[in-house]
């Protein structure tokens, strides 16, 4: 049927489960009839908001279109839109971010209430009615298995070869009856290839032929190539000194800018064939795959720039063999991430001096995105890496404070820090000499004075001596900024 008549099923206050991880896979045809009916219910002076469960961030016809017919009251998990997060910072909606690997336990446990609907974008529906997953698995077989109802997208413009790619797991249930995730290594298949779902809570069927997100990529600026260089000399010594293997241990990346300089740096690096055990396939894991650097990549979702993505549709028959896409419950798995030994390789807003990280608030207060995988990743990694520039907007803003105004990672999840200005080995350090090293290594030579003249202060005013710490001064870095737009002292 069209999707303004399958976007009627939906009612006011209900709950939405959607398809959609990273800009990949999620509906694109319901969500904005959905978005139009709103906007005609609000004309007419009729409330209609529903509540929206993703895998991840989605894309304009999705969150974008929701969000400007003010239609979300609440939304979980991950979302990059702009005018959601405009919607979340100005008070206007409710927004809950949580580890990408809790989301679907945690509707299992209940107490997020019942799912009304789930939209979810597929490439194909098989005889037996079994759905053939397209760009991204996110949280799907669990919003069909919870939902009253479930709508159907068949996205023609996803690749028919994306069939066989799919590992969907289905032995995940809540403790007493947990029982072992039965993964040794990244490519180990343990599920099925394909989505079940009982034909008589299918609804609406809608076709589509439509695009996935696809935001191109900046090229790596001088920062990102600096931090690149610096990682990548680090991970070198680790092989050299015994303590990574020489094909590294199963990598992860998170997305943007800095991380796809990470990867194309791997391109040339003097590693063995690698493997991935991540959350989302960017361009520079395909061109590693492409160049035969990684052996087998495992993920939840894709996020190409459309060149790659092009690219990629044309040939998808080539990686099939070498890419699952599991539910983001299984590819951002602690258990699994812990056996595997992951190397994660994460951004992030700021860190402290001490080593705790904020990857999620501006300010202590804003949010960006969320916490996305990276909570998942860096508590159970190997190492756990994270990587910022040491200044932001125009060195306005040090991104190495006193006191994180936010803290997503705790420091004992966080081993290295990386900026343009160099690596910090945090592994095995008490807070103060983390506290020296952060301040010597990764904080911009503008701030490092302060940064420095803070320390020593704290060494000699605080309460304590573990993690010296002067209260009424430790976040007036970031009040300074809010009263004068800098961090920077004046003359
Ligand atoms: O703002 O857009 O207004 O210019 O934050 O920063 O430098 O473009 O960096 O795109 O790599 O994002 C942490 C947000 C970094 C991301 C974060 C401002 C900066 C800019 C974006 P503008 P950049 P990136 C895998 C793992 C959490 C989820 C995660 C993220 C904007 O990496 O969301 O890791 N991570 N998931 O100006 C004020 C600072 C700032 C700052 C940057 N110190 N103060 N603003 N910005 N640092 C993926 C998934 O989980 C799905």
């Amino acid at each position: 049927m069209s999707a303004d008549e399958a976007a009627r099923f939906i009612t006011p206050h209900s709950t939405v489960g959607m398809s959609g991880f990273t800009g990949s896979g999620y509906p694109k045809a319901v969500p904005m009839a959905l978005a139009a009916r709103i906007e005609a219910e609000h004309a007419a002076g009729r409330p209609f908001r529903v509540r929206v469960w993703t895998g991840a961030s989605t894309g304009p016809e999705l969150d974008g279109a929701l969000a400007r017919a003010e239609g979300i009251e609440f939304r979980l998990p991950y979302n990059s839109d702009p005018l959601v997060r405009e919607q979340i910072n100005s008070g206007r909606m409710e927004y809950f971010d949580l580890h990408l690997s809790q989301v679907a336990p945690m509707a299992w446990q209940g107490f997020l209430g019942p799912l009304d609907t789930a939209v979810i974008e597929v490439s194909g529906i098989r005889e037996d009615g079994a759905l053939v997953p397209s760009s991204s698995v996110g949280n799907n077989k669990t919003w069909i298995d919870q939902a009253r109802q479930v709508i159907v997208e068949v996205n023609r413009w996803q690749s028919a070869a994306l069939d066989g790619m799919h590992d969907i797991y289905y032995g995940t249930a809540l403790p007493p009856n947990r029982v072992p995730i039965p993964i040794v290594r990244p490519g180990d298949r343990i599920g099925e290839p394909y989505l079940r779902c009982d034909p008589d809570k299918v609804v609406a069927v809608v076709e589509t032929d439509a695009p996935d997100r696809n935001l191109p990529f900046r090229a790596p600026d001088a920062a990102a190539r600096a931090i690149a260089g610096h990682l990548l000399e680090f991970l070198r010594h680790e092989v050299k000194v015994g303590r990574l293997p020489s094909a590294l241990l199963p990598i992860q990346s998170g997305v943007g800018n800095i991380p796809n300089a990470v990867l194309g740096g791997l391109l040339d690096s003097p590693f063995e064939r690698m493997n991935a055990y991540t959350e989302v396939i960017q361009d520079g894991m395909l061109e590693l795959l492409a160049a035969d650097r990684l052996g087998v990549i495992s993920a939840t979702g894709f996020s190409l720039s459309p060149e790659a993505a092009a690219a990629f549709n044309a040939d998808v028959a080539r990686y099939r063999e070498r890419i699952l896409l599991r539910p983001q419950e299984i590819s951002n798995h602690p258990e699994v991430i812990r056996r595997l030994g992951c190397l994660a390789m994460n951004g992030m807003i700021e860190a402290d001096i001490y080593g705790a990280v904020n990857s999620t608030h501006v300010m202590g207060s804003r949010i960006q995105n969320g916490i996305g995988g990276s909570g998942d990743f860096a508590r159970n990694a190997y190492i756990s890496i994270f990587m910022t520039p040491s200044t932001a907007k125009d060195g306005r803003i040090s991104a190495i404070v006193p006191q994180a105004s936010h803290v997503d990672h705790i420091p004992q999840d966080v081993q290295v820090l990386v900026t343009e200005q160099g690596l910090a080995d945090l592994r095995g350090l008490s807070p103060k000499q983390r506290a020296r090293l952060v301040i010597d290594t990764c904080a911009h030579p503008d701030y490092r004075p302060a940064l420095a003249d803070y320390f020593a202060r704290a060494r000699a005013h605080s309460y304590g001596q573990q993690s010296p710490s002067l209260l009424t001064e430790a976040l007036s870095w970031h009040q300074r900024f809010i009263d004068t737009g800098t961090m920077r002292v004046s003359s």
